[in-house]
């Protein structure tokens, strides 16, 4: 307990216009140059023999499609209020308890732990986070119109000890720049 350094917890997160974060279950756009941004950041380490955990909410989970899920070379942990208090089941952790999944990833070699939403989850790890990375998807007037949105990230406030790093990704153009 006295001994237990501060996590680095980062939410990780891509806003279309309005907040918004998805559509109908699902993400509202589809960029391979965000899913590989996104794959990076949330796989590399600095130390070797350390793995990142990602946490997320049950309803993300299973908007994820088969294909990807678990994130290969990260620590999957699943929230829900039905789920038991920390429990490997399969190729992932089940957790009812943000503060107790975090409290247990640190008993394990993980270097950082990233938040991948959803919505409810932004909100309840608002308070938490010491990190944000928000990629900030671009639609390029006339031509692309910004994509229907549903889900929304709830209250970005204002917290002074919190960093937070912008990426601008735009499409059709496939450009990357990080501001
Ligand atoms: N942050 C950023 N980008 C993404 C997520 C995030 C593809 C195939 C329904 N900057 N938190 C997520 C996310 C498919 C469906 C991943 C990366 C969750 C998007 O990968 O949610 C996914 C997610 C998903």
């Amino acid at each position: 307990e006295e001994d237990m350094e501060k996590p680095i917890v980062c939410i990780v997160a891509a806003l279309c216009p309005h907040m918004g974060i998805g559509y109908r279950g699902g993400l509202p756009w589809k960029l391979s140059q965000e899913m590989k941004y996104f794959r990076q950041v949330t796989t590399s380490t600095f130390t070797e023999g350390k793995s990142n955990a990602v946490i997320m909410g049950r309803r993300t989970w299973e908007s994820i499609p088969a294909k990807f899920r678990p994130f290969k070379g990260r620590i999957n942990v699943v929230l829900s209020r039905e789920f038991p208090s920390f429990q490997w089941e399969d190729d992932r952790f089940l957790s009812t308890d943000l503060s107790h999944a975090i409290k247990s990833l640190q008993d394990l070699p993980v270097e950082r732990i990233y938040i991948i939403g959803g919505a409810q989850l932004y909100t309840e790890s608002i308070d938490i986070a010491t990190h944000w990375l928000v990629t900030n998807i671009h639609f390029n007037s006339q031509n692309e119109q910004p994509p229907p949105v549903d889900t929304f990230l709830p209250r970005l406030t204002h917290h002074e000890e919190v960093s937070l790093s912008l990426i601008h990704i735009s499409e059709p153009t496939r450009h990357a720049q990080i501001s």
